[in-house]
């Protein structure tokens, strides 16, 4: 059995689909970010950086439990265990771990700051705004002109790259796709095939429940929003250049 520590957040949701696509047991232990159960002592321990998911797989009764955290290395951990969603070549695993950290390193910071500066800081951040925009638009193109060449983002089959990639490529297109609906045609024809697939079907319902138990940002508590977003009291001072 894994226990998925978990809020209803892209990031989280990555995994949901590699359990469900790899028909592993688990069962889902809810964090509420906005209410700040990440920085919890006990999570943290689990989780230095103090941000979901982690996952703790007590698969093997005579061994300590294996314990980690950081969506990528979940993935990569979870292909490992069952020898499924990546490929064996190693001219074509080299290929996937490039798209793997492309989603870590790019897709997943830009797109969160953007969503950051459009959603949650008050007005008056039309630079950072535009700026990850910007970064956004560009990693859009980066993926359609991807899968102009490559039937999934990972290479030849469906794999742990297109799991990490799609969560936040769907949102962005729904959230860029009302003016722009004949934009990005192969990455919205990639967005439907794995939208149609039953693992995905489970993966969502399960995202559902757990966003069900998540406090609304609209509910949050100032305070727990100025500490998830590192403002107010929270924003801290070092010997580095002020702003
Ligand atoms: N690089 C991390 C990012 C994880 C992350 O940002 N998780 C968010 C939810 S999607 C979180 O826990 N946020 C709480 C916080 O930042 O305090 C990963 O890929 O696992």
């Amino acid at each position: 059995m894994i226990t998925v520590y978990a809020a209803s957040s892209p990031n989280v949701v990555k995994i949901l689909l590699a359990l469900e696509e790899m028909e592993l047991a688990y069962e889902v232990k809810p964090v509420d970010v906005l209410a700040g159960a990440q920085f919890e002592p006990d999570f943290r321990k689990l989780s230095p950086n103090a941000k979901v998911p982690v996952i703790v797989d007590h698969a093997d009764a005579q061994q300590e439990p294996v314990t980690v955290f950081e969506s990528a290395a979940i993935l990569l951990y979870l292909a490992n265990k069952t020898g499924s969603f990546l490929q064996r070549d190693e001219a074509s695993r080299l290929e996937e771990l490039q798209w793997l950290m492309i989603q870590v390193s790019s897709i997943g910071p830009m797109f969160g700051q953007f969503m950051h500066f459009y959603r949650f800081a008050p007005s008056g951040n039309d630079y950072a705004t535009a700026r990850y925009r910007t970064q956004v638009v560009l990693l859009l193109d980066l993926l359609e002109a991807r899968l102009a060449h490559s039937s999934w983002v990972g290479g030849a089959d469906y794999g742990i790259v297109d799991m990490a990639t799609f969560p936040w490529a769907r949102s962005f297109l729904n959230l860029f796709g009302s003016n722009e609906e004949e934009n990005y045609p192969k990455l919205r024809e990639w967005v439907t095939r794995i939208a149609d697939r039953p693992a995905t079907a489970r993966a969502n319902a399960a995202t559902e429940a757990l966003a069900r138990q998540m406090t609304a940002p609209q509910d949050s508590q100032p305070e727990n929003l100025d500490r998830v977003f590192g403002r107010g009291v929270y924003a801290l001072q070092s010997s580095g250049p002020a702003g």
